[in-house]
Order: C-alpha cells, then sequence, then structure tokens
C-alpha cells in the first residue's frame, strides 16, 4: 500500500461524519434507511471533497512554478468506475474499508453501486484514460480535456441473439459524485454567422467573426489522482448549455416550445457520444461537438496561461496541445484565429506559435476512419474557421510546389482540401501540416503511417513523423482488478511495482520454480472461478475451470475478425460430432463486444455468435468440451473480471489492420498467452516475450498486400480445405436457427462472394492449427505456468507511465513537477 501525504492525514472520525453529513443533507437519508446506492453516493462525495482540495493545490503549485504543462484533447475518455482506483491511488483502500465497516457497510458491495462512466468507444477512449493515470501518477503537469456527455455509450443486451442498444445514463439521477461543477471557468462559444473585413484604429485592415449564436460551456473537473503522491490532475468536461434559454417575446406570444428552441438545440451538442469505432459519419451535429470542445479547451488554456502571468508569445513554451487523433483538429484554426483577431499577431507569428504548440497521434490507417468534414459545412458553422484553413493550405502548396515544381499529382495528395464533386477537408492532412509531431501508435503502426499513409510528408517535414507505443496503467489493469496476482508479484519482487513496472521483471528468476508455479496457476484459477461466478449468476451458464479460458473482447470490427474465431468454434463443433478420433481440451469461447449500430455486417456476427453458443451450450453429444460465452454490455468493469480470468488472449487482427491494440497488453500482464498476427504491438509483445511464449500465426502485413495485388480469391481456399468448407456451411443450414435456415448467411456470402475484404479465409488453417498447438501445450500444466509467468514478467515495456515518459521526453519536453 502506498503510504503518501494523503494517507497520513486521513482522519478517520472526521471521514465518517463527512459520509453521514452527505447522506442526510446531499442525499436526504438516514444511516438506518439508506440504500447501498446512497451509502456509495455519500461515500463518494466525502472522498471527492480530499481529491478537490488537492486538485486546487496541484493548480496552484504549477501556476506558481510556471510548469510547462500538456493539453490532452480527445473527445474520448474511457475512465471506467474511478472509485476503487482512486482509493488505491490515495493509498486509502483499507483505510477507507474499514471506516465504512465500522459504519455496517461492506466496500466491495459499495464499489459495484457505481455505474461506469462510459465516455469512450474503445482502445482510443480507454488510451487516453491509461494517459491520464500515469501523467499524474509521474506528476507530469497536465490538463485532460472531454466532453461531458449526458449518454455514454449505449448500453447493450441480446434479444432472441441481437443486439439491442439502450441509452446508458452514466450519472444516475443523482450525478456523479466526483464531479465537481466550476462555474468560474464557463466559457462562451461562438458558431455560424459570417466574416466581415474591418480598418482597426490604427489603419491596418483586418478580419473578424461576427457569429450568428452563441452557446456556453460549463466545466465539470473529474480528479485523475496520481499514484502514491499528492498531485491530483483534472479531467475537465465541457457540457454545452443554451445561454438565451428563451426568448421573452416568443414566450408572451404563446410559442412555448419555440422560446426555447435554442435551449434545446444547444442542448443536444453534448447530449450523447457518437457510438463509432474507427468509422465516421460526417454529422453536421459531430462537428460542432468537436469545435464546442475545442473552443472550450482552447479559450481554457489561454486563460490559465495569462493567469498565471504569462505573455501570448510564450505560449508554446509552457502549453504543449496533444491531438489524440484528428477529431480535435478544429483546435488549430480556432488558436490561429484568436492569434490573429483577438491578439493581432499577425500570420507569421501566429503560424510560429501555433505549430509549436500542436502535436498530433494517429490511431487507426482504415480509409474509412479518417476524417473528412465538407468545405460547405465548416463554411456554415466556422466561417473564419474555413478562411484560415484555405490559408495555410494556400500556404503549404507553394511548399509543396518549391518541393516538386509543376507536380499536380503530389498536390492533389497532399492538399488539405479534396477535389471533387463535394469539396472535403481532410483533417489528417491538416494536422500533419501544423503540428511540430505526428506519432503513431506502435512501432509496426508507425512505419506504415511513413511508408504508406503520409510518405510524401515524411519526406517534407523530415523527424517530424515518429513513433510512440502504447501501454496501460498497471494500478488499473494489475493491481486493482487481480489482487491475488498483485499479492503474490509484491511477495517477489517488492511493492512499489505498480509505480515501477520494470521492477516486475524480477519474477522471470521464479518461472521454472514449481512452487511458485502452483501458487500463480492457483491465482489464475480464483480469477477464473470469480469469473465463472458471474457468468453463473448473470447468464446462467454453468463453466468448468480446468477448461481453457479464450478470450476476445473489444469492439466488434471486421478488421478484428471475431468471425475468425467463430469459424475456429465450428469446426471444432463439426470435428466434434463427425471425427470419432478427434479430441480437444475443454475450452470456453468468451466473446465481449458492441457493434455501431449502423454496422448490420457486426451485428450479424453477433447474432451468429449467440445462436452458436445457445446450440453448443445445450447440446449433451458435445461433452461439455466445447461453450461459448457472449458477455453483454461488455465495459471496463467486466474487462476487470475478464483480463485476469483468460488463459488464451485473442488478438487476431488481419495484419496491417490494428494499430496497436491494447488488451493484448492487459491479458498478458496478468498471465494468458496471446494468439496473435503480426500486427499493431502484438509484434513488439513477441519481441519482449519470445518466440516460444507467444503464439503467432497468419499472413504478415506486405503477404497481405501482395496477395489483395494478385487478385485474392476465397473460393479458392473454400475449395480447398475440407475443414473450413464444412465451417462455412453450418452458416447456411438451420443448425444454429432450428426452423430457420439462412438466417447466418450473411457472414458466409461476405465471406464468399463479398469478397473477404479482410482475408479471414486467408488465414483460417493456420489459426486452425495453432489453436491446436495451444490445446496440446495447455494439457502440460507446468510449461504453461512457466510461460504465463514470463508473460507476466516480460510485459513492463507496456506500461503506460513508458508511453508518457516517451511523449514527455521525445515529443512535449515536459518535466515532472511535484506537489
Ligand atoms: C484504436 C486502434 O484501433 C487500436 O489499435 C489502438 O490500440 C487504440 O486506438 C489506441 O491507440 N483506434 C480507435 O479506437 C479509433 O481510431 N477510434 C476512432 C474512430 C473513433
Amino acid at each position: 500500500m502506498p503510504k503518501n501525504g494523503q494517507t497520513q492525514q486521513f482522519d478517520k472520525a472526521a471521514f465518517q461524519a463527512a459520509v453521514e453529513k452527505h447522506l442526510t443533507t446531499t442525499y436526504a437519508s438516514t444511516a438506518d434507511t439508506a440504500t447501498a446506492r446512497s451509502w456509495y453516493l455519500a461515500m463518494g462525495k466525502a472522498l471527492a471533497e480530499i481529491s478537490t482540495g488537492n486538485l486546487l493545490a496541484t493548480e496552484k503549485n504549477l501556476a506558481e512554478q510556471k510548469a510547462r504543462s500538456v493539453n490532452y484533447l480527445s473527445l474520448e475518455f474511457l475512465i471506467g468506475r474511478l472509485t476503487g482506483n482512486n482509493l488505491i491511488s490515495m493509498g486509502l483502500y483499507e483505510n477507507v474499508a474499514d471506516a465504512m465497516e465500522e459504519m455496517g457497510q461492506n466496500l466491495t458491495d459499495l464499489l459495484e453501486e457505481e455505474r461506469d462512466p462510459a465516455l469512450g468507444n474503445g482502445g482510443l477512449g480507454r488510451l487516453a484514460a491509461c494517459f491520464m493515470d500515469s501523467l499524474a501518477a509521474q506528476e507530469y503537469p497536465a490538463v485532460g480535456y472531454g466532453l461531458h456527455y449526458e449518454y455514454g455509450l449505449f448500453r447493450q443486451s441480446f434479444v432472441d441473439g441481437r443486439q439491442v442498444e439502450a441509452p446508458d445514463a452514466w450519472r444516475g439521477l443523482e450525478g456523479y459524485p466526483w464531479e465537481v461543477l466550476r462555474p468560474e471557468l464557463n466559457q462562451e462559444v461562438s458558431l455560424y454567422g459570417h466574416v466581415e473585413a474591418y480598418t482597426d484604429e490604427n489603419g491596418v485592415e483586418c478580419r473578424r467573426w461576427v457569429p450568428g449564436m452563441t452557446v456556453e460551456g460549463v466545466a465539470w473537473d473529474l480528479p485523475i489522482v496520481g499514484y502514491d503522491n499528492k498531485s491530483v490532475y483534472p479531467l475537465r468536461l465541457w457540457e454545452c448549455r443554451s445561454n438565451a434559454p428563451f426568448s421573452l417575446s416568443r414566450f408572451n406570444d404563446g410559442d412555448y416550445v419555440g422560446a426555447q428552441y435554442s435551449a434545446l438545440e444547444a442542448g443536444n451538442v453534448t447530449k450523447v457520444l457518437y457510438p463509432n469505432d474507427n468509422h465516421e459519419q460526417g454529422k453536421a451535429l459531430r462537428l460542432m461537438q468537436q469545435y464546442f470542445h475545442c473552443a472550450c479547451s482552447v479559450a481554457d488554456i489561454l486563460r490559465r496561461h495569462e493567469a498565471a502571468g504569462n505573455s501570448i508569445e510564450s505560449l508554446s513554451e509552457l502549453e504543449t496541445i496533444q491531438l489524440n487523433d484528428t477529431h480535435p483538429t478544429i483546435a488549430i484554426p480556432e488558436l490561429m484565429r484568436i492569434l490573429l483577431d483577438e491578439y493581432k499577431l499577425g500570420w507569421d507569428k501566429a503560424w510560429e506559435i501555433s505549430s509549436k504548440t500542436f502535436a498530433y497521434t494517429n490511431h487507426t490507417l482504415l480509409p474509412e476512419a479518417l476524417e473528412t468534414w465538407s468545405e460547405a459545412l465548416i463554411q456554415q458553422m466556422l466561417p473564419r474557421h474555413m478562411e484560415i484553413i484555405f490559408e495555410i493550405n494556400h500556404r503549404f502548396m507553394k511548399l509543396v510546389e518549391q518541393t516538386w515544381p509543376g507536380n499536380n499529382e503530389v498536390k492533389r495528395k497532399l492538399s488539405i482540401i479534396q477535389e471533387g464533386p463535394q469539396r472535403m477537408v481532410r483533417m489528417a492532412n491538416l494536422c500533419v501540416v501544423s503540428t511540430y509531431a505526428v506519432n503513431g501508435v506502435a512501432a509496426l503502426h508507425s512505419e506504415l503511417v511513413k511508408r504508406d499513409l503520409f510518405p510524401e510528408f515524411n519526406e517534407l517535414f523530415p523527424g517530424r513523423l515518429t513513433n510512440v507505443t502504447n501501454g496501460v496503467t498497471p494500478r488499473r489493469w494489475i493491481k486493482y482488478c487481480n489482487p491475488g496476482l498483485s499479492t503474490l508479484i509484491s511477495e517477489k519482487v517488492g511493492d512499489d511495482w505498480p509505480a515501477n513496472l520494470e521492477k516486475i521483471a524480477g519474477l522471470e528468476k521464479f518461472a521454472d520454480d514449481e512452487a511458485f508455479q502452483k501458487r500463480y496457476m492457483a491465482v489464475k484459477k480464483e480469477n477464473k472461478q470469480r469469473l465463472a461466478d458471474w457468468v453463473q449468476e448473470n447468464m446462467g451458464i454453468e463453466l468448468d475451470t480446468d477448461a481453457i479460458f479464450d478470450i476476445q473482447i473489444k469492439r466488434l470490427h471486421e478488421y478484428k475478425r471475431q468471425h475468425l474465431n467463430l469459424l475456429n468454434i465450428l469446426a471444432l463443433y463439426h470435428r466434434l460430432l463427425n471425427d470419432p478420433t478427434f479430441d480437444m481440451h475443454p475450452r470456453v469461447f468468451f466473446f465481449g463486444a458492441k457493434a455501431a449500430p449502423g454496422y448490420a455486417l457486426a451485428k450479424d456476427i453477433i447474432f451468429a455468435i449467440n445462436k452458436v453458443a445457445e446450440k453448443v451450450n445445450n447440446d449433451p453429444r458435445l461433452g461439455g468440451k466445447l461453450k461459448v460465452v457472449f458477455i453483454p454490455d461488455y465495459r471496463v468493469s467486466l474487462a476487470e473480471i475478464l483480463f485476469p480470468a483468460a488463459d488464451v488472449s485473442e488478438q487476431i487482427s488481419t495484419a496491417g489492420k490494428e494499430a496497436s491494440g491494447t488488451g493484448n497488453m492487459k491479458f498478458a500482464m496478468n498471465g494468458a498467452l496471446t494468439i496473435g498476427t503480426m500486427d499493431g504491438a502484438n509484434v513488439e509483445m513477441r519481441e519482449e516475450v519470445g518466440d516460444e511464449n507467444i503464439f503467432i500465426f497468419g499472413l504478415l502485413v506486405d503477404e497481405v498486400l501482395k496477395l489483395k495485388q494478385e487478385g485474392y480469391d476465397p473460393y479458392r481456399y473454400y475449395h480447398a480445405d475440407s475443414l473450413l468448407r464444412a465451417a462455412l456451411d453450418l452458416l447456411e443450414t438451420d443448425e444454429f436457427t432450428p426452423g430457420n435456415p439462412g438466417q447466418l448467411a450473411a457472414i458466409r456470402h461476405n465471406l464468399l462472394d463479398g469478397g473477404d475484404p479482410y482475408l479471414v479465409l486467408a488465414d483460417f488453417a493456420d489459426y486452425v492449427k495453432t489453436q491446436e498447438k495451444i490445446d496440446a501445450e495447455y494439457r502440460d500444466q507446468k510449461t504453461w505456468a512457466r510461460k504465463a509467468i514470463l508473460n507476466t514478467a516480460l510485459m513492463s515495456k507496456f506500461s503506460s507511465d513508458r508511453s508518457i515518459r516517451d511523449y514527455a521526453n521525445n515529443i512535449w519536453k515536459l518535466e515532472p513537477v511535484s506537489l
């Protein structure tokens, strides 16, 4: 347990009094009648009092020290439940458990009352949350800027196997106990209108934006508590409200709804998180969200900068702004607008400041995820920003002309404006041109960014494109979610590993120690039991913890290839029923995944897995060897049960498509062995653990490209491989949908006649073979235990503390400042 300043300051009686006070005055309840939820809320409020005090002290200290800070701008922060995690960071877990016990309350039960703040879709949002944790743990001055969505990512349930979405009111009726309103930080945001030219008092020709409407940005802070230190950084979430609630004249005319129309409109802006992962839809309201987020955040950064007595010329010395993907790109023209139109700095000076302030992280190469916005839409909503984007592009095109004289093809390719029937603004190009650093998120991905996505930019701006391999926080993803393993690790390497994950390498020398292997596997077994109990209780499926727990949890997407996993399950089903010589170790295949509501094939894949699960889980002919469990409403709090319980981690994307992956790291830290392609961070994980401790299969990036160039024919694999044929053909029968043949046929059709865009069939045979190898190796529990221990021991590179140090040293040039 960390013993930091907060532990020493903890006054049990005062804390209990604060809980009681909130129970009565905030939640109108009494100790004898309060529900578990009221107790949880009151406890949360009492804890937030402590963290808010430290948040204000941290802000003051950083302003006084004139510390250089990073501002992490992201439309998503998938933070998960804060209470348990913050208690660990504050070093107060035991103290608070004890204090609550005395009040007749069990802390573990109270923690279950918290709803996950699901303010993100998947990898990109969860990365932002891990990064905030690592910034605070290492005291690199930081502010996270996001949106205060009223509804987070939808809640998922299954009705007859099909995904059904419901709104996620994560704050409940009472509000979230950790959030604090910061009314003094509110901002006014402009939209629409036109641009006008005018001559200023010095006779200089100027331009300015005359907005058509304004809305109000309301600031909410969530505390990001530094592990084992006193610093608390804000995750500042902006909520949009109307600042003109209704027009009095219209109200008097009896037009009650019309009078509140602007209030309704403004309230919509931060109403809901767009539920797309690795896909953009180009909706006007989404652009409004993005601009609203950026306008509030940039204004707040400038407010802080000036309040600390700093000149605008020194902005890039004291502040850097990291853009988490292109979603906050509009912050660039917004800062330029303020520097030009409000500070009147002139283009060259404004550009110098702005381009030294921003850096950009790319998270995907998938073309459908690369954002473009219609020029007409930006022109209408943000007319001055469109002018500024044109000017940036005009100057950039001159540079391209100097470098490649007369080459119109390269100009067309690099231009921020994409020509066509509808001109579009390419946000990624705007980012590369306007930032001082662009990074990919794993070594392979960053190479592909340079080689395939932006080769000319790499030539034009040598050194700008770089890599920072992703990581995950060991506090949440080992210490908090896997207490059994944590105790074991601390016993062997000391208890400071959560803040210094390099220490975990000390486990390597116990990999062959039989006594240690037994204890390590006993912890795994307990974690499998915890998951099995959850499944029994919530889904009514009974599981055997001697079976291999094989888990694929991530968003549902064709490129992640849950359907490759499904085809192997169908192949096993076929062999168990038709091949008397076939034997397998019992295995449970777990899935957890949400599909974007408009993504039909992804939803079909969920339906198919659920239908197959229904059948195999109840088919006595299988002798209990094969089970399939699709966990509904997969979210961070369920991930905390799933990662520690896995024997096998599925990381099976088509090579070149998964930028990094971060679930892969969480599994391996918790002792699951990976079955994976040479994609994303799998490549670097293999480097760390060695080829014998990971199961790699499938085509390499260049083999994928070559096969596609040569003309990929999925039928070739279908005809050549009888097992694949059997698996695919099962999808056309009514085997899993009795009386309704063809209900699962869309997947087969997509793979055979739809061209199999993600080469599922090409990788099938090698995948099946590698799964057989896993089956054989699992039977030798000693060797398996050794490999699992080595996975835990050799994962230190994938701590997000290391990622953040890479950003701080190589990109942001940031120094830690302790409180
Ligand atoms: C994800 C990548 O798919 C994943 O490989 C990576 O680990 C993660 O980012 C963090 O770097 N990308 C996205 O989630 C993504 O691009 N989402 C945007 C479209 C919303």
